[in-house]
């Protein structure tokens, strides 16, 4: 099985990195239309893959605390547990407004992959999807 044209592959997953901006859950809602969710952050491997997908770009990840101020939970339910990879003094809910998780992806220092950082979820940046090959797709 392979991915749909425009996703790219790593490993046993698809991903699509958006070429527009929306909200989080506009964006969510986007990756849910095509079968998908905002990404899940596995491994380190994962998520030195994502930093490389482009230049100091800012996209969406599947990462909210909407639902309890600092439980930070993955889209698919799951809580955040390790691996994680918060920019240093993140998260840290600036102006009480910021419960949506923002990759910050940097080329210039590949070494640093600490790229995560809480921002209001109404800013409409890239986003990216992610869907597991060969596994059911809700
Ligand atoms: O725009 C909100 C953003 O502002 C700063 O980053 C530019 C904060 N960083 C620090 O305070 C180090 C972010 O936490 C905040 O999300
Ligand atoms: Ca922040």
């Amino acid at each position: 099985e392979s991915c749909p044209i425009g996703w790219k592959r790593f490993i046993g997953a698809c991903y699509y990195l958006s070429i527009n901006g929306k909200t989080w859950s506009e964006s969510r809602q986007y990756c849910k239309d095509k079968g998908a969710d905002l990404v899940i952050i596995n491994s380190r491997e994962e998520q030195v893959f994502l930093n490389k997908l482009g230049t100091n770009l800012h996209f969406w990840i599947g990462l909210t605390d909407l639902e309890q101020e600092g439980a930070w939970k993955w889209v698919d339910g799951t809580m955040l547990n390790t691996p994680k990879f918060w920019r240093q003094g993140e998260p840290n809910n600036a102006n009480q407004d910021e419960d949506c998780a923002v990759f910050h992806s940097f080329s210039s220092n590949q070494e640093n992959i600490q790229s995560w950082n809480d921002q209001p979820c109404l800013l409409q940046i890239y986003w990216v999807c992610k869907t597991t090959l060969r596994a059911s797709r809700n």
